[in-house]
């Protein structure tokens, strides 16, 4: 198979071995940041497809996942830095209930290497968690990710949780993940938050916006 293939393929097939050198392969012509957004995030879309579909069961899907993250892993330190530090602070999570955190790892890999200071606190976490956060680290945004449809009610909850202790004005929010739409985010939600509510569609959107919201 030719090598953009071969990459996809251990994707798909959760198939490890050999995965290094093959990135290796691709690293000599190809920028780090364009193998992942082009060759396996393409791998990860087919096994949603086929997890959707019934053709793939869950643990294989698992699998799948941790070759994502070993190539994402083996990738980062190829991967852009600029010189710039100390932008702003992003307390990033992924929200109660949903343990997906592949795209938000991603969103925190490209927020760092581009200067910002991001505080990720990881999966299932609850909005007092992320809050508290917020305050211990002084955050200048609050960045949520989730995959499932029910997080994206969870969400909501938590807008309205911001609202309830009258710190929207001092958060700005950036949500991301694939359940979302940007008409749930900038129309539904942006009704309803009292801040900034902002929708990205991937993780270079979460950079632009985060330029946005801080300058
Ligand atoms: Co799950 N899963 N999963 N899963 N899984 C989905 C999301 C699903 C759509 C698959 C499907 O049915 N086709 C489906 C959700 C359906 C729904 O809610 N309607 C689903 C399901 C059902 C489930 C379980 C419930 C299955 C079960 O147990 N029966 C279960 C849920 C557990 C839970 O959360 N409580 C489950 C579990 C898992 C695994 C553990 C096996 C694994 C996750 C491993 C991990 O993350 N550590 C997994 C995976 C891998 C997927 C799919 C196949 C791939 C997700 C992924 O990593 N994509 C997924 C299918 C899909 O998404 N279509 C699926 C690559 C990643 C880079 O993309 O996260 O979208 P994404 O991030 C993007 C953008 O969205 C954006 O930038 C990223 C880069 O471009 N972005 C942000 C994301 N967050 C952002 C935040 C930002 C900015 C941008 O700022 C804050």
């Amino acid at each position: 198979l030719p090598l953009e293939e071969r990459l996809q393929r251990r994707i798909i097939d959760g198939e490890k071995n050999g995965l290094e050198d093959d990135l290796a392969e691709a690293l000599r012509d190809t920028p780090a940041l364009d193998i992942v957004n082009n060759t396996l995030l393409a791998g990860m879309k087919v096994v949603g497809e086929l997890f959707g579909s019934g053709q793939m069961q869950l643990p294989f899907v698992l699998q799948s996942a941790e070759v994502m993250k070993s190539a994402v892993a083996y990738l980062e330190p190829h991967m852009e830095k600029t010189d710039a530090e100390g932008k702003g602070t992003i307390v990033l999570a992924t929200v109660r209930g949903d343990v997906h955190d592949i795209g938000k790892n991603l969103v925190d890999i490209i927020l760092s290497n581009n200067g910002f200071n991001v505080v990720n606190i990881g999966i299932k976490q609850p909005v007092s968690a992320i809050l508290d956060a917020a305050e211990e680290h002084k955050a200048d945004v609050i960045g949520m990710s989730g995959l499932l449809v029910k997080s994206t009610v969870i969400m909501k909850e938590n807008l309205e949780e911001l609202n309830q202790r009258k710190l929207a004005a001092d958060y700005p929010v950036i949500l991301g993940g694939a359940a979302l739409t940007r008409a749930y985010v900038e129309q539904d939600l942006h009704e309803i938050y009292e801040g900034e509510v902002r929708y990205a569609r991937d993780a270079f959107e979460g950079l632009r916006l985060m330029d946005a919201l801080i300058a």
